[in-house]
C-alpha cells in the first residue's frame, strides 16, 4: 500500500504564518480581522499552529503503521494537560514567528494565550504525571499512545465564598476545542450488564465448556485525537480520549416504538458516562458511574489497539511483542479481565494461553501508600455491570491462590490477605491485587515509596515474586515547567551552557560552577525577582489579590489532603502572627514573607474544606493586622490549576513539601520547584528524599519524623495532646484558633479542626510542629544572606536534572517496557 503524498506544511516564516492565520480566520472561523473577537483570533491561531504540526503527525502515525514497532499504551483515567498553544508553538519552533506575525496584524500573542481554557482532565499529580510522560515519549520518538477519557466537565472550578470552597462546573469545551479531532467513524461499541451463559463447543472428546457474555446494554465510544508534539524532533504522537454516545440501534428501536422522549433519555444516559471527572484524589468513592467510566475507556482502548492499530490477521499470541499496556494506578485495571475476555471468548484462546499473553502485556504503577486510596469494587456491583469479567476475575483468583498455597503451604491467613477478593466489610474486588497478579512489573513512583510497597503495602506479593517489583522515580517535563514557564531562567541557563538541557536535563550539571560566580547569581536573582513581579501581576489581574513584591515567596500548592498537612503550614503562619502581635518577635527582625496557598478539596471531604476555610480566615486576619501585615502576607488564589502553576513555580523561593513521612508516594511539585531554583523545606518523604540526596543537605531544609520513627510512634500509641501540653508555642497557636481569633470570636467554627488535631491527628502534625518551626528559623536566617541563598538555589537547579520525565521514560523503557525509540 502506498500512501497519498502529504500536503506540505505552511511556510515557516512570518509571511507564511500570516497567510495561514488569515485563511483560518476567514475560511474556518468565518470572520475578518476587524470584527474578530479574541476567541475568534485565538481559535484561528490555534488552528494555524496545528497545521504546522499536521504533517509530522501523519508521518509519525504512518511510520508506526508501517514499521510496527513495539509500542507503549499509557492507560490513564486522567491527563491533566494544561494549555496547549504555547507547548505547540515551542515544539514547532514557531514562538518568534507567531509573535511577529500577530504583531504585524496588530495582535498581541500574550493576550491570545490568555484566551485558552486549559483542559482540566485530571485531579492533580497523577493526571499531570501522565501528561508529562506522553510529552517525554513524543520528544524521545518512542512509539506510544495515551488512552483516556474525554470528560465533558473536567475538574471543578473552585470559588471561595466567605473563605469556604464552592464548586462550579468546568465548561472547558464551551468556546470550542481547537486541539481535538473527533473520529466518529472509528467509534467502537462497549457492552455492559446482562448475564453469562454456559455452552459446549465441539463434540465428543473435543467438547469444551465455555462461557459467553450476553450483555444487557451498549454504548458507543467515539475517539477524539490530540496531538502530542515532540520537542522539535519531527514527531507527533497521539493521545486518544474517548467520549460516550448512545448506540444508533438503541435509538432506533425506541424511536420506532414512538417513544421519542424515552429515546432521548437513553441518549443522555449513555452520554453520562463521560460527562464528568470524579473530583476525589486518592480517595475513590466506589460509585457505579465511575466503574462504568473505567470499563468504558479501557474497552474502547483495547479494541482500538487490537482492531485498528495491529495489522489485519496479526497473531494475538504475540501481542506482548507489540504492546505494553501501562496501568496508571488501578483505574484501568479492569483491562486485565477485558483482555482475557477478548482472547478467550472472542478469539477462542484456551484459558492458559490467554493468561500467558495477558500477563505479559500489562505493567502496573501504584501511586499511593494510603490504604483508603486502594480501589475496591463491591462484587455485587461488578457482577451486575460486568458479569463475565467477574467470572474471569474469580478464575484468575482461584489459580493465583493455588499458586500461593503451593508456595507457602496452607496458610489460610496469608491466602485471605493476598486474595483478589476481600470478604470484609463486604465482598469486593481488590484492584491493586488484581493488577499485581497480572502485571509483568509493579512499580512505585519514588525510591522510598517503592521500598514501602515491597515492605508493607504489597509485602506478601513481593515475597512471592521479588523480581516483579521495581522503582521508577517520577519526573516532570522540562519543556513545560522550565523552558516555557520560566523564560528568564531558560535564557540565562542557555547563555551559560547552551540549549541542550531542554532534551537532556542532566546537562544542568554544567551549571554547578556558575553557582560560585557572583555575576551569575546576581542575574539569577534578577530573574527570580522578575518572575515574582509576573506573579504579582497575575494575582492582581486574575484574583484581585494584592501582594507585596520582593518578599520571600513561600509556596504550598497541591491538593488539600490531611496527609499533605496544609494545617502544619498554617500553624506556622499562626505562630508567627502570634509571636509578632504579642511582641515576642520584633517585627523589624522578621524576614518579610508572602505565603501562597493553592489547593482544591474533594467536594465531599469535609475536613479538607474546613482547612481551606481556616487558611482563608487566618489570611484575612493576618493581612489586615497593622503590625503583622508589615512582614506577613497570606494569599490563597482560588482554582489553582496548571496555568497558575506555570507562573507560580518560577517565582517561588521556598517550596513546602511537608507531608508526614511515609505518606506522599512521590510528589512532582517538589521537582518543579527545585528545577526552578526554589529551596525545599521538607520531610523525608517521597521524592524529597532523592531531591535532598542530589542537591545536598546544605541546600535543603529537612525536618520532622522519619518514616520508621512515625511508624514506631503509631505502633506504641500516638498522643497528640502530649505535644500540646508540653509546647507553649504550639499551645498558643492552637488556642488562638480555638478561642475564635480567626472566626470573629466564634469558638465553634474551627472546633472540628482543633479537636481533630488534639484528639486524633492521624498525620502527626503536632509531633512535627516544633521541628518544622526550627527548620523555618533556619530558612529565615539563611534567606538574610542573598548570596548564600542564591548559590543554593542555583545548585538546586544544577543538580535536579534527574527529575526530568525523559529520565523516567528511559527507566520505564529499560526496566519495564523493553521498547525502543523509533529511529529515522
Ligand atoms: N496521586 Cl493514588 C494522585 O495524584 N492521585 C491519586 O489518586 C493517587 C496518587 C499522586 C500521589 O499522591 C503523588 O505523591 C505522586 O507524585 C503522583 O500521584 C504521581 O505519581
Amino acid at each position: 500500500m502506498t500512501d497519498t503524498p502529504l500536503i506540505s506544511s505552511p511556510e515557516h516564516s512570518v509571511e507564511g504564518f500570516v497567510r495561514e492565520f488569515l485563511r483560518e480566520l476567514n475560511f474556518t472561523q468565518g470572520t475578518v480581522l476587524e470584527r474578530a473577537s479574541t476567541n475568534d483570533t485565538y481559535l484561528a491561531l490555534a488552528r494555524t499552529v496545528r497545521h504546522y504540526l499536521m504533517a509530522r503527525w501523519m508521518e509519525t502515525t504512518t511510520a508506526h503503521y508501517r514499521r510496527q514497532p513495539k509500542a507503549v499504551a499509557y492507560l490513564s483515567a486522567e491527563f491533566l494537560l494544561g494549555r496547549q498553544l504555547d507547548n505547540a508553538l515551542l515544539a514547532a519552533d514557531l514562538e518568534e514567528i507567531a509573535a511577529e506575525a500577530l504583531a504585524s496584524l496588530g495582535l498581541d500573542l500574550d493576550v491570545l494565550r490568555q484566551a485558552e481554557v486549559e483542559p482540566g482532565l485530571g485531579n492533580g499529580g497523577l493526571g499531570r504525571l501522565a501528561a508529562c510522560f506522553i510529552d517525554s515519549l513524543a520528544t524521545m520518538s518512542v512509539p506510544a499512545i495515551g488512552y483516556g477519557i474525554r470528560y465533558e466537565y473536567g475538574i471543578f472550578r473552585q470559588t471561595f465564598v466567605d473563605g469556604r470552597q464552592f464548586e462550579e462546573p468546568d465548561h472547558w469545551l464551551d468556546n470550542g476545542s481547537p486541539w481535538e479531532f473527533a473520529h466518529p467513524e472509528h467509534e467502537v461499541t462497549v457492552s455492559f450488564g446482562g448475564h453469562t451463559e454456559k455452552y459446549t463447543e465441539g463434540e465428543g472428546e473435543d467438547a469444551v465448556e465455555r462461557s459467553r457474555w450476553v450483555p444487557g446494554w451498549q454504548v458507543l465510544g467515539v475517539p477524539y485525537n490530540y496531538m502530542v508534539p515532540g520537542y522539535r524532533n519531527g514527531r507527533v504522537n497521539t493521545l486518544r480520549l474517548w467520549s460516550a454516545r448512545a448506540t444508533h440501534a438503541f435509538d432506533l428501536k425506541i424511536f420506532n416504538y414512538g417513544d421519542y422522549a424515552e429515546a432521548v433519555r437513553a441518549q443522555t444516559f449513555a452520554e453520562n458516562i463521560t460527562k464528568v471527572l470524579y473530583p476525589e484524589d486518592s480517595t475513590p468513592q466506589g460509585k457505579e458511574l465511575r466503574l462504568q467510566q473505567q470499563y468504558f475507556f479501557v474497552a474502547c482502548s483495547l479494541r482500538d489497539f487490537i482492531d485498528q492499530l495491529l495489522p489485519e490477521g496479526f497473531d494475538l499470541h504475540r501481542l506482548h511483542e507489540r504492546i505494553c499496556f501501562q496501568l496508571n494506578d488501578t483505574h484501568p485495571v479492569i483491562a486485565v479481565p477485558e483482555l482475557m475476555r477478548i482472547l478467550v471468548d472472542d478469539h477462542g484462546f484456551a484459558w492458559d494461553e490467554a493468561w500467558e499473553v495477558t500477563r505479559r502485556c500489562f505493567a502496573y504503577t501504584c501511586h499511593t501508600l494510603l490504604p483508603e486510596a486502594l480501589e475496591v469494587w463491591p462484587v455485587e456491583l461488578l457482577g451486575r455491570l460486568l458479569p463475565r469479567h467477574l467470572e474471569i476475575i474469580y478464575r484468575i483468583n482461584d489459580e493465583f491462590l493455588d499458586e500461593v498455597r503451593e508456595t507457602f503451604g496452607d496458610d489460610e491467613l496469608l491466602v485471605r490477605r493476598m486474595s483478589i477478593i476481600a470478604e470484609h466489610p463486604f465482598r469486593a474486588v481488590r484492584m491493586a491485587h488484581l493488577a499485581t497478579v497480572a502485571a509483568t512489573k509493579v512499580n512505585g513512583v519514588a525510591e522510598l515509596h517503592s521500598q514501602l510497597l515491597r515492605d508493607k503495602v504489597l509485602a506478601d506479593f513481593a515475597n512471592l515474586w521479588p523480581d516483579k517489583f521495581t522503582n521508577v522515580t517520577n519526573g516532570v517535563t522540562p519543556r513545560r515547567f522550565v523552558r516555557l514557564a520560566n523564560p528568564g531562567l531558560s535564557a540565562l541557563v542557555t547563555e551559560a551552557i547552551g540549549d541542550g538541557w531542554v532534551t537532556d536535563l542532566d546537562r544542568l550539571r554544567e551549571l554547578e560552577p556558575f553557582a560560585d560566580d557572583p555575576e551569575f547569581r546576581r542575574r539569577f536573582r534578577e530573574v527570580k525577582s522578575a518572575n515574582k513581579q509576573r506573579l504579582v501581576e497575575l494575582l492582581e489581574r486574575r484574583d484581585g489579590i494584592t501582594v507585596p513584591t520582593d518578599t520571600m515567596l513561600d509556596v504550598m500548592v497541591k491538593r488539600l489532603h490531611e496527609y499533605k498537612r496544609q494545617t502544619l503550614k498554617i500553624l506556622h503562619v499562626i505562630s508567627l502572627y502570634d509571636r509578632i502581635v504579642s511582641g515576642e518577635l520584633d517585627v523589624d527582625q522578621v524576614v518579610p514573607r508572602t505565603i501562597v496557598f493553592g489547593a482544591k478539596a474533594a467536594p465531599g471531604y469535609v475536613m479538607a474544606k474546613e482547612i481551606i476555610a481556616l487558611i482563608n480566615h487566618v489570611g484575612t486576619v493576618v493581612n489586615a493586622h497593622p503590625v503583622a501585615s508589615r512582614v506577613l502576607h497570606v494569599a490563597f488564589p482560588a482554582n489553582y490549576d496548571v496555568t497558575v502553576a506555570e507562573t507560580l513555580v518560577p517565582a517561588a523561593d521556598l517550596s513546602e513539601q511537608i507531608s508526614l513521612a511515609g505518606k506522599e508516594a512521590s510528589g512532582t511539585g517538589n521537582m518543579k520547584f527545585a528545577l526552578n531554583g526554589a529551596l525545599t523545606i521538607g520531610t523525608d518523604d517521597g521524592a524529597n528524599v532523592e531531591i535532598r540526596q542530589l542537591v545536598g543537605d546544605d541546600h535543603f531544609f529537612l525536618f520532622g519524623l522519619t518514616e520508621p520513627e512515625a511508624a514506631a510512634i503509631a505502633e506504641t500509641g500516638y498522643r497528640p495532646s502530649a505535644y500540646y501540653e508540653e509546647n507553649p508555642t504550639l499551645r498558643r497557636a492552637l488556642d488562638l484558633v480555638a478561642k475564635g481569633e480567626f472566626s470573629g470570636g466564634d469558638r465553634s467554627v474551627f472546633e472540628p479542626v482543633v479537636s481533630n488535631l488534639l484528639g486524633e491527628d492521624r498525620f502527626m502534625v503536632l509531633a512535627d510542629f516544633q521541628s518544622y518551626l526550627d527548620a523555618q528559623d533556619r530558612v529565615e536566617a539563611y534567606y538574610r544572606d542573598p548570596e548564600a541563598w542564591s548559590r543554593s538555589a542555583v545548585l538546586n537547579v544544577a543538580r535536579s536534572g534527574f527529575f526530568s520525565s525523559d529520565r523516567s521514560m528511559r527507566d520505564y523503557l529499560d526496566r519495564i517496557w523493553h521498547a525502543e525509540p523509533l529511529g529515522d
